[in-house]
C-alpha cells in the first residue's frame, strides 16, 4: 500500500506577535516586545507551501484560530462587551492579553499526533489534538484544533478523532513535534520522544527549562491509537536546558532516514541501535557530532527543524535560511547532500517571522500519512492548488495588518478584523461554520 504524506501547514494568524511567552524557547524569550509583521509572516508561510507543492508533495492549509480568545478572558472574570474586556485586560494584565492573542496555532507540528491507518488497531487514521498544557497561550488551542481537524478529515470511515489527553502535568502532550514515524520496506516504528517521566521524580530531568512532553502522555497516545510498534526514548535533559523544547529542534526523520544530533537523547547511541534493529536493512541514521555543530548552534539555526520530504528525486531538505547563513550548519547539510548522502537536494526558505518565535519550517506543518483513498476523502477546499494560492495571497493582503506592536493587541478593531478575516477564509475554503463565533 502506498502512503502519501500530506503536509498540513498552519496559516499564520493576523495577530502574530512577539510576546516572549515560551520559557525554554530561546527565540521566543529573546524577541519579546519586538514589532511583528503578520502580513509578511503569512506570506512567508505561503511561499513555503508553494515551494513544497512544486515538488509534487501533497499540501494543504489549516486555518488560524480566533484570537484574541475573549472567552478565556471572560472565564477569568473580565466582563462587559469586547471593547471593555480588551481595555480592562490591557490595563490590568497585558501578559494575559498577549496570551489570549497569540497566533501560536500556526505551528501545526504541535496541533496533534497522527497515526497512519496501517499502524492503527482500527485501521483508520488516528488524530489526537495535543493538550499543550505547559504554556497557557497554547493550552487554549485544542478545542478549535479539534473542530478544524474533524471538519477537514470528516469521513468517519477513514478518520478517527480522539479528545486531547487530560490537561494535567502528568499528561503534558505537545503532539507530533515529539513523534516520528520511521519505516523501511519491511518494518516500521513510531518513535516517541519524551522530556520527563512525570511519576518518577528521581528520573533525569532538565533543571532550567520545562520538559513539555511526559512519557505517560506518549504512552497514552500510542495506546489510544492502537499502535503496537511504538518505541519510547527520553530527550537529553541538558539539550532541553539549552533550548531544545521539542524533539523536532534536534532531530528530523522521514521514511528510512533519521537526521539527529549526538546529544538529542539521554542515550543517543542505544536509541539508534534499537531503531536499527527494529528497522533492519535500509535504515540510515546520520548522527551529527557536537564537534561539527553544538546544541546551541542547532538551536539558533534550527537545522534539524527542516522539512525532510520524500520526492521522486529522493529526499529534499527544506531548511531555514539561517542554516545557509551559518557556515558550520551549512557544512553539515553539504555533507548530507554529497556522494551517497541521504539528501538529494537542499532548498533554503525564509520563514523569519515564525523563526523569531522559535518556529522553523517543520514546526509549521503537521504530517498526515494517507493512502490514496484517504487522501481523496480530505476536505477538498483546503488542498493546495494555484487557484487556492492566489486566493490566499489576496486574502492575506486584504486582511492582515502590516505590523503589530504589543500595545496594538488591545485595539478592538484587531479582534473584529481577525473574525472578518476568518469568516472570509472559511468561505474561501468552503469549510462552513467552524469557529464558536460562527455558531
Ligand atoms: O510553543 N512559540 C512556540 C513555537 C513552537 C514551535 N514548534 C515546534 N518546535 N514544533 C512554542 O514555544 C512563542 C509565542 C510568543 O512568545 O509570542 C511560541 O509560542
Amino acid at each position: 500500500m502506498t502512503i502519501t504524506e500530506l503536509q498540513l501547514d498552519g496559516l499564520v494568524g493576523p495577530t502574530h506577535n512577539y510576546a516572549g511567552l515560551s520559557v525554554g524557547n530561546v527565540a521566543s524569550m529573546s524577541n519579546e516586545g519586538n514589532v511583528s509583521f503578520p502580513r509578511a509572516a503569512v506570506l512567508q508561510g505561503l511561499d513555503k507551501m508553494a515551494f513544497v507543492a512544486s515538488l509534487g508533495i501533497q499540501q494543504a492549509v489549516m486555518p488560524p484560530q480566533d484570537r484574541p480568545e475573549l472567552s478565556l478572558l471572560r472565564s477569568l472574570g473580565f466582563q462587559g462587551d469586547d471593547e471593555t474586556v480588551l481595555a480592562a485586560v490591557h490595563q490590568e494584565d497585558p501578559v494575559l492579553l498577549a496570551q489570549a492573542s497569540s497566533a501560536a496555532s500556526m505551528w501545526t507540528a504541535n496541533a496533534a499526533t497522527v497515526t497512519p491507518s496501517c499502524d492503527a488497531a482500527t485501521r483508520r487514521v488516528q488524530f489526537t489534538p495535543a493538550n499543550l498544557r505547559d504554556k497557557l497561550h497554547r493550552s487554549i488551542e485544542p478545542p478549535q484544533t479539534g473542530m478544524l481537524l474533524r471538519r477537514i478529515f470528516a469521513d468517519a470511515s477513514f478518520f478517527e478523532h480522539h479528545l486531547p489527553l487530560i490537561a494535567a502535568s502528568q499528561y503534558g502532550d505537545e503532539g507530533a513535534a515529539n513523534h516520528t514515524w520511521l519505516h523501511t520496506t519491511s518494518h516500521g516504528v513510531h518513535l516517541f520522544v519524551y522530556g520527563s517521566v512525570a511519576r518518577d521524580p528521581s528520573s533525569p530531568s532538565p533543571q532550567r527549562f520545562p520538559a513539555r512532553q511526559t512519557r505517560e502522555a506518549s504512552q497514552a497516545i500510542a495506546r489510544l491509537h492502537g499502535i503496537d510498534n511504538a518505541f519510547f526514548t527520553q530527550q537529553n535533559p541538558d539539550a532541553i536546558d539549552a533550548g531544545v523544547f521539542h524533539n523536532d529542534v534536534i532531530a528530523v526523520g522521514s521514511g528510512s532516514v533519521l537526521l539527529v544530533h549526538e546529544h538529542a537523547f539521554l542515550n543517543t547511541k542505544s536509541t539508534i541501535q534499537a531503531l536499527a534493529e527494529i528497522l533492519g536493512d535500509g535504515f540510515a541514521a546520520c548522527v551529527v557530532p557536537a564537534e561539527a555543530l553544538t546544541v546551541p548552534e542547532a538551536v539558533s539555526t534550527y537545522l534539524f527543524n527542516s522539512q525532510l520530504l520524500q520526492t521522486p528525486e529522493g529526499h529534499v531538505l527544506v531548511a531555514p535560511s539561517q542554516v545557509e547563513a551559518h557556515p558550520r550548519a551549512r557544512a553539515v547539510v553539504d555533507e548530507w547532500v554529497q556522494g551517497d548522502g541521504p539528501i538529494s537536494r537542499v532548498h533554503f526558505i525564509d520563514v523569519r517571522e515564525s523563526m523569531y518565535n522559535g518556529g522553523g519550517p517543520a514546526c509549521l506543518r503537521l504530517r498526515v500519512p494517507l493512502t490514496r483513498t484517504e487522501l481523496e476523502a480530505v476536505h477538498p477546499g483546503v488542498r493546495w492548488s494555484e487557484a487556492l494560492e492566489a486566493s490566499l495571497r489576496a486574502w492575506a493582503v486584504r486582511w492582515y495588518p502590516e505590523s503589530l506592536s504589543p500595545d496594538d493587541l488591545a485595539d478592538p478593531s484587531l479582534a473584529r478584523g481577525n473574525r472578518d478575516a476568518l469568516q472570509a477564509l472559511t468561505d474561501l475554503l468552503d469549510l462552513g461554520p467552524v469557529y464558536p463565533f460562527q455558531q
